[in-house]
């Protein structure tokens, strides 16, 4: 670990070697004396030094893997949320100590400095923050696995809340430059849309000939992954899009100025923004385009690499490589690489089928129908005019084979086709398309294989599998919770920390009877409270009261995860103080975050609710300290940071059977809060590895809400009429009771008109009465810390290194 001093080209790895460079690396970027620098500069600079020492390793790297000797691992994905990577850089470098102490002995604020980072925006949620942590854990247990997407200009909004409302601010992530990427424009491809497809027979053989398309420039900017102390170098390779030529200066010189305008940005459109959509399927034309844009881009480099290592020859790719698509966004991989294996490399079309479908694996991310991928079959048609034949052949021979295996299931078989209803079903053609399909958490696999694919299961029962989703320690508890991190260490020493390491975390398990143990781990919530209290009352004003409990529901705003539930439990909390000031409760600070999918006008219906309540709670001087609700504005990755260490209930209670996974919750869990859920997705394992007494939850079970929706759902008015604290609460959301303009009609028809599709009313005792029986645990701190500590030695299995090691078992098999 030493940075290379450019003129003295020597390693330098001490204190004051680093102090030098720095100061020099600072009066380089601002042409000012160091005394003068601005606290810009000073990231720049660290940026710098930070991107000197990676590139160095990232190229000795780059040609060791060039060699193939290993089977690499692509991750094709549509979303990448990386989060700030400065800190990340410097903490797997192992810098951290040298860097924190000279900066803090220059007088340089670190955590301002880290501020200057624009947080890349470039995921919408849990399946993008995924392919971030599983990129950390992929280097740091060194394998070769790197990322394939989208370098959008605009990343995910940034979410303001004015007059209680979301308001959508376009996010210019790139607006002072970004110092972590490399671009490569001497490896740009041309992506290839609409045209036409001629025929030709050359020496017997059909020929396909594409030919009057639109070209469109895809540029690579790579992002080096560096591995956590060790001296593997990853890339991320995000793909922007350009006119093939600047500029198209023959139209332009006669006189056609719009049109050659035109034709630059209508490329540059491509990956221009992020679509803000979470679980919904938005059928436009340039989302499809863009799925097209990273799928080919990525696999044309990846096919050339291989092919210059082997000859010219495509033989043996699937031993060498594993293109893993991250849900169905980069499902056209199958038929793309169909297309260059049988078109260019010239393979006859079994030999190509089976090396495609050993390349290829398949994760799904989710079971809500609204959110499975169906094209139009005319704008697929003619977008991709080739791509599109080759899907049409593999539909009608897996229809033939399937009509020949099982020719008394003729509905079944057709059921199950690619192209029916004149859609292209994107999660068929994954699943015919790969050797290997999974969900993200036990429950989910379940439901996949006995429900939403229950009839690919029936005839590729070896392709299913489940990888439970994990999360990076080194960012969520090493990185943003150093005092957990440093008490860690000196109780138990720091193997825990070596990568793939987690589990021995177990050994904690005999400190949760230890009082001196848990009064520190007290203490420590207790600072993080007051930290985050700080950062709340400074970004909102609001003044938090650091013992009260701090219970947390931060994801992004939907119907299934119920937010609307914890926002109806506080009401009926207000409501019992304002009858009885004075009632014995614990005080309790509701914290709040997410962002709702622009077009989701439900969602921002429930982001008014929550904020309308905050204000009319917060300045009531009845509930005095006891109640306080916060809605913390645009939930991004560095926000996050800051409060999953602060948490000691982790809310997750999304309708059972609704959430796949969830990855919050395994953040909130390596940072010693107590999960209060549903038994969804990871909570079930969450709940089986610390046992029942360890977690709290409740409502109804995944098959009790799959039975009510086989048979019409439930009678969400019986529970109204026979619960008094309902018919207040829900009288007030129409009443006037939040202000006469501040009604809540759609809130309140969901629930008793459109018979509450989410069982929001049928689980609201059953969640009264688990949020009763936590505060009650909470009174006694010594069973609260104990549950806490068991909570943190059983965490390690949800880092994403054993997510990782299970892939690379069940899936990619690598060794
Ligand atoms: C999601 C699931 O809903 C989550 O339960 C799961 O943890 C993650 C990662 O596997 O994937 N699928 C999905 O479409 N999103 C998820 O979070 N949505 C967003 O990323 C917005």
């Amino acid at each position: 670990m030493a940075i290379t001093d450019k003129n003295t080209k020597h390693k330098v790895n001490t204190k004051e070697a680093f102090r030098k460079a720095f100061i020099k690396k600072v009066e380089e970027v601002s042409g000012e004396d160091f005394s003068e620098s601005t606290t810009r500069h000073q990231y720049e600079a660290l940026a710098e030094l930070v991107m000197e020492e990676i590139t160095a390793e990232w190229a000795v790297n780059n040609s060791r893997l060039h060699k193939m000797e290993e089977k690499q691992i692509y991750f094709f994905s549509i979303e990448f949320l990386i989060g700030r990577l400065l800190k990340a850089y410097v903490n797997n470098l192992g810098w951290d100590t040298m860097v924190e102490e000279t900066l803090n002995e220059l007088g340089v604020d670190y955590e301002a400095l880290q501020s200057e980072e624009h947080d890349p925006a470039l995921g919408n949620g849990g399946l993008g923050r995924l392919m971030a942590c599983f990129l950390d854990s992929t280097a740091a247990l060194g394998f070769p696995g790197h990322g394939n997407g989208i370098r959008y200009k605009y990343g995910l909004f940034e979410q303001k809340i004015i007059n209680n409302e979301q308001v959508e601010v376009a996010d210019i992530w790139l607006k002072n430059g970004y110092p972590f990427e490399i671009v490569k424009p001497d490896k740009a491809v041309v992506v290839k849309y609409n045209g036409d497809v001629r025929v030709e027979e050359v020496n017997g053989k059909m020929q396909f000939i594409h030919e009057n398309y639109d070209p469109v420039l895809a540029v690579p900017y790579d992002i080096p992954v560096k591995g956590y102390r060790n001296n593997t170098v990853n890339s991320l390779r995000l793909w922007s899009a350009k006119p093939v030529e600047d500029f198209d200066l023959s139209t332009f010189n006669q006189g056609h100025f719009l049109k050659a305008m035109q034709r630059k940005s209508e490329a540059e459109s491509i990956s221009q923004i992020l679509y803000p959509s979470d679980h919904g399927f938005e059928g436009k034309l340039l989302r499809l385009k863009q799925e097209y844009f990273f799928v080919c881009a990525g696999l044309k480099r990846i096919v050339r690499r291989y092919k210059k290592h082997n000859h010219g020859s495509m033989d043996g790719f699937p031993d060498k490589i594993c293109i893993h698509i991250n849900d169905t966004h980069p499902a056209l991989c199958v038929p793309e690489l169909m297309r260059i294996l049988v078109d260019e490399e010239g393979y006859d079309w079994d030999v190509a089928w089976d090396m495609t479908i050993k390349s290829i694996s398949f994760t799904n991310h989710t079971v809500l129908p609204e959110a499975l991928e169906k094209w139009p079959i005319d704008m697929v048609q003619k977008l991709l005019p080739r791509v599109y034949q080759i899907i049409e052949e593999i539909n009608r021979r897996f229809i033939n084979d399937m009509n020949w295996f099982y020719p008394d299931q003729v509905d079944r078989n057709y059921s199950m086709a690619i192209l029916k209803d004149g859609q292209v079903h994107m999660a068929h053609l994954a699943i015919i398309g790969s050797h290997s399909v999974n969900g993200v958490a036990e429950l989910h696999s379940k439901i996949l294989r006995e429900e939403t694919f229950r009839d690919f299961y029936a005839v590729f029962p070896d392709r299913f599998t489940s990888v439970t989703n994990g999360v990076t320690q080194r960012r969520f508890m090493m990185g943003s919770n150093p005092g957990l991190k440093t008490l860690l260490d000196d109780t138990i020493g720091t193997d825990w920390k070596k990568p793939g390491n987690m589990c021995s975390l177990e050994a904690l398990l005999p400190y949760a009877q230890d009082a001196a143990f848990c009064q520190k781990l007290g203490d420590i919530k207790h600072a993080n409270k007051e930290r985050l209290a700080k950062y709340i009352k400074e970004t909102q004003g609001i003044v938090l009261n650091p013992d009260s409990i701090f219970d947390v529901q931060v994801k992004r705003i939907h119907e299934y995860k119920r937010q609307l539930l914890n926002i109806l439990h506080v009401i009926l909390t207000y409501n019992q103080l304002r009858s009885n000031p004075n009632a014995d409760i614990v005080p309790k600070t509701y914290i709040l975050a997410g962002k709702a999918a622009p077009s989701y006008v439900y969602a921002k219906e429930v982001i008014r609710l929550i904020n309308v309540v905050a204000d009319r709670v917060n300045n009531d001087p009845l509930v005095k300290d006891k109640l306080k609700v916060v809605f913390v504005p645009n939930f991004n990755v560095s926000v996050a940071e800051i409060i999953y260490p602060a948490a000691e209930i982790s809310e997750q209670i999304s309708t059972a059977g609704k959430e796949a996974s969830g990855t919050g919750n395994m953040k909130f869990m390596m940072n010693g809060a107590l999960t209060l859920g549903t038994m969804d997705g990871a909570n079930v394992e969450i709940a089986e590895a610390v046992g029942m007494d360890n977690v709290f939850t409740f409502g109804l079970s995944d098959t009790e809400v799959y039975n009510y929706n086989t048979h019409g759902g439930y009678r969400s008015l019986e529970v109204y009429e026979s619960d008094s604290r309902l018919q207040e609460i829900l009288g007030q959301l129409i009443n006037g009771f939040f202000g006469e303009s501040a009604g809540f009609q759609m809130i309140y028809d969901s629930l008793l008109l459109h018979n509450d599709t989410y069982f929001v009313l049928k689980d609201f005792a059953p969640y009264v009465d688990i949020q009763d029986i936590a505060s009650n645990v909470y009174r006694d701190q010594k069973q609260w810390q104990k549950m806490s500590t068991i909570n943190i030695a059983h965490s390690g299995i949800f880092s994403s290194d054993r997510s990782i090691e299970d892939y690379e078992k069940r899936v990619w098999k690598v060794k």
